[in-house]
């Protein structure tokens, strides 16, 4: 099935200069990308991005961490596009738990687990495509996205926006 799914390569992962060096591991599933950014993730999207994980007591510790507080405040999203994407990518990234991850892995490679207990596993891929969608809602807009993935609506809107000077 044709399939698109959010990565983000989280703050360890950056401040590791590992960003290459991922997109180069996820290039071997010949995916597609159609959307990237870089984001600097505030408490209110951290929260909804791991709202599943809010009663865990590592909680507060992952929103710090995905904010960047441990690392360099911003993470890089994407959004992989094509055949099978939910799983290939996945598969590259490895077990939640780094230490348990595949050695080959992205987790495996690059990830550890801190004192404070929190796995810094380096990058985030959805699990399944419910997630995929909400979270790729969550990440990108619309007009983000190069693909057309999901139904859109349009609606005027008066407000105030930046451009450049
Ligand atoms: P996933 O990222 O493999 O989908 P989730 O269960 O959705 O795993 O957890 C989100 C993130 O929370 C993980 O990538 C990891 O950074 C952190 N995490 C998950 N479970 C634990 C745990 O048991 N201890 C510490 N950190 C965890
Ligand atoms: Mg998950």
């Amino acid at each position: 099935m044709i399939e698109q799914t959010l990565v983000i390569i989280k703050p360890d992962g950056l401040k590791k200069s590992l960003t290459g060096n991922i997109l180069t591991r996820l290039s071997e599933t010949k995916l597609e990308i159609i959307a990237a950014k870089m984001v600097q993730v505030s408490r209110e999207l951290a929260t909804e991005h791991y709202i599943h994980l809010k009663d865990m007591p590592f909680f507060e510790e992952l929103i710090k961490y995905i904010m960047g507080e441990y690392h360099k405040k911003k993470v890089m999203a994407l959004v992989y596009w094509g055949e099978g994407a939910i799983q290939k990518v996945r598969d590259i990234c490895g077990k939640t738990n780094p230490e348990e991850a595949d050695s080959v892995s992205i987790r495996g490679a690059y990830g550890r687990i801190t004192t404070k207990g929190v796995y810094e596993n380096v990058i985030h891929a959805s699990a399944n495509m419910e997630d995929a969608e909400r979270e790729i809602k969550l990440w990108f807009k619309p007009n983000e996205v190069i693909t057309n993935i999901y139904p859109v609506i349009e609606e005027e809107e008066k407000r105030k926006i930046v451009k450049w000077a």
